[in-house]
């Protein structure tokens, strides 16, 4: 098997994710993504500062105040550039998200139709709650309810009534339901109550375009009701639909890091973020388990990576493998015998890598890579597809050289599936009337000092630093209660941060109490972890009902908790979107690495400070797991100081 050409040069890599499938990528001259970090360095300081302008042929444009080019040549400030393209950096995460949910939603429209696909309604009982939820009847013919429900989704993608005259009801249907009224109220104030989610992201394009909107507060006030968008039409229905579709999680035992891979089976990782293609690879490989047996595998060992990996953790307690920067490591174990794909966060090196193996990647949605295979997916030939899949990955475990196999040992327990669900049952057994009132009563009584949703990414960029992991330690260790989400909830598992034991190691003493109280009552073998598994990055929605569950029955508006949030790690478009949903709901929220917008004084202005007055939040910034730390508790503290809590 040849290595591409692109992948022999340059070889640099010292990731700390497993230094001995490092070692063994430099001997297989395979280039892995901190190899192509380290050639691009140093990097554009024009980009790293955002003033840098492409969107058209007049530029590229670069502000140089060294040589009094203050302006692009359409005489766009740095401002005006770096809100822009701050803009559109938040559309495209949002599209992403709204995409991943259309797929969703006509998937249980085909079911409401009746039409012959492969998939059934799995929590009947949330489906009726949502029907009940949009004013509609719950009762009778699930499918029925299904089309109805699906019509009302749908609706969150092209209503345009109200573009121009806004009325009472022209929101997103999904906002209406999930978010609070208190945030309802201040959003249509500052007009950021978006109409359809198509109609933002394309709005946002076509303002952010040369020549046409150029005013800072209005841009930025459009990147909100992007984010505001990505939490309802983006988040919340995904959520909803695919715990309809395929169940809600509850608590599950699991194992992550890469030694999950096993030598003596057909290894088969799914990767990416839409479940309604990784569901069916695990029911086709237990189906052809036997198949396996007849290539010389002990069966079929699928593993999960990124978001598709915590979707099929939270709903079936599969194994992680791990979170994005891990990918490519899983595939130089040479044990891989295949990887699907299907949208977002794939990176495009990974065919370059498999091609230095015997691993195939699999494409079967919108992701496709030169040189990989794909299986066309739909919802219509799903089953036909995955049974292609999983017999090519069977067939492909002849190809493996096990002389060369290395699969590192390192793998550790976590338990996952903290679905809001999860959390509230727990906590009904202190308190089987008002679930919520034991973890809004501690956090009153400071036993919880606060919340803080780790949430997103990891950056190539802050490699080495351990930078999640270091943060969420010492929030716990003060008494903050962590919930986590996305690729840095594989790293806080991998650092042993999800299970019991976690607690007795890093919690604050008070914090261990609460979590032991929880345990006993729920008669676990020891307390809840301190830090929370709440699924994959559009399960960030699963925050908000724990959170909006607090502030009702405190009676206080989510931006006065004593809540904040982090992405420490963030890297992708999508992560943008999910910051701005964060902050429009009034939570303060620390982003790093920088954003490119320390080139604009407006906009940081804006982010930092003249927000607070629209959202009740800001952004934050702390550079190292400490600084962020600090920051964030101090964010914590003056929120328990205005409330009067000690
Ligand atoms: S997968 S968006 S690298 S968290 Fe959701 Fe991980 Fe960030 Fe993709």
């Amino acid at each position: 098997m040849e290595c591409s050409d692109f992948v022999k040069r340059g070889f640099m890599s010292d990731s700390f994710l497993s230094k001995e499938l490092v070692e063994k990528a430099k001997k297989d001259e395979v280039q892995l993504y901190s190899d192509r970090y380290s050639l691009q360095k140093p990097q554009c300081p024009w980009c790293i500062k955002g003033t840098s302008c492409n969107i058209c042929a007049a530029g590229p444009c670069r502000i140089t105040p060294e040589k009094n080019a203050l302006k692009g040549v359409c005489g766009a400030s740095s401002d005006v550039i770096i809100a822009r393209n701050l803009l559109r950096h938040c559309a495209a995460g949002v599209s992403s998200h709204v995409d991943h949910a259309r797929e969703v939603v006509l998937t249980l429209l085909k079911i409401g139709n009746n039409k012959k696909i492969p998939y059934k309604i799995c929590d009947e009982q949330k489906l009726r709650k949502l029907a009940k939820a949009l004013g509609k009847n719950s009762k009778g013919n699930i499918r029925k309810i299904a089309k109805v429900v699906a019509m009302e989704a749908l609706e969150d993608f092209r209503r345009q009534e109200g573009i121009f005259h806004k009325t009472e009801n022209n929101c997103l249907n999904w906002l209406r339901i999930n978010a609070s009224k208190e945030r309802q109220e201040t959003w249509k104030r500052s007009n950021l109550l978006p109409l359809n989610a198509d109609l933002e992201t394309s709005r946002a394009l076509h303002v952010s375009t040369m020549g046409n909107d150029s005013d800072v507060n209005s841009l930025m006030l459009r990147v909100l009701r992007n984010g505001i968008a990505d939490g309802y039409a983006g988040l919340h229905l995904t959520t909803n639909l695919q715990d309809i579709l395929f169940g809600t999680p509850t608590l599950t035992k699991s194992e992550c890091n890469l030694g999950v891979i096993n030598k003596d089976y057909v290894n088969i990782a799914v990767h990416g973020h839409v479940p309604l293609l990784s569901e069916k690879i695990i029911e086709w490989s237990k189906k052809l388990n036997k198949t396996a047996n007849s290539v010389g595998a002990k069966g079929i060992n699928v593993v999960g990576i990124c978001c598709s990996g915590n979707e099929v953790l939270m709903r079936h307690g599969i194994p992680q493998a791990g979170h994005i920067l891990q990918a490519e490591l899983a595939i130089v174990t040479g044990a891989l015998e295949a990887m699907v794909v299907d949208t977002q966060c794939i990176y495009p090196s990974l065919q370059d890598v498999a091609s230095c193996y015997h691993t195939k990647i699999i494409t079967t949605m919108v992701a496709k890579i030169t040189g990989a295979d794909h299986v066309p997916f739909n919802v219509e030939n799903a089953n036909k597809a995955a049974k292609e899949i999983v017999l090519k990955a069977i067939n492909n475990f002849k190809n493996r050289n096990q002389k060369t196999v290395l699969i590192p040992k390192e793998r550790s327990v976590l338990y996952g599936g903290f679905s809001a669900e999860t959390i509230l049952t727990a906590l009904s057994k202190l308190n089987k009337k008002n679930p919520i009132k034991p973890l809004a009563d501690n956090i009153k009584k400071g036993n919880i000092q606060g919340i803080v949703a780790v949430v997103g990414c990891r950056n190539p960029k802050l490699e080495g630093e351990k930078f999640g992991e270091q943060l969420m330690k010492i929030l716990v260790k003060n008494n903050i209660l962590v919930v986590a989400t996305g690729c840095i909830a594989h790293s806080a598992s991998q650092e042993g941060l999800m299970i019991p034991e976690a607690t007795e190691k890093y919690a604050g003493e008070k914090l261990k109490a609460v979590l032991n109280a929880i345990g006993r009552a729920n008669n676990l073998n020891g307390p809840l972890p301190p830090v929370l598994h709440m699924g994959s990055c559009v399960d960030n929605s699963r925050i908000e009902v724990i959170l909006n569950a607090i502030s009702s029955y405190a009676k206080l508006a989510i931006h006065k908790l004593p809540i904040a949030a982090s992405a420490p790690e963030y890297m992708t478009e999508k992560a943008i979107a999910i910051a701005f949903w964060s902050l429009a709901l009034g939570i303060t929220t620390h982003i790093n690495p920088e954003m490119p917008i320390n080139g604009s004084g407006k906009v940081v202005d804006f982010l930092t400070r003249d927000m607070e007055k629209i959202t009740g939040s800001r952004v934050i910034i702390g550079k190292t797991p400490e600084e962020a730390a600090k920051v964030i508790i101090d964010t914590i503290k003056k929120k328990r100081l205005d409330l009067g809590y000690h």
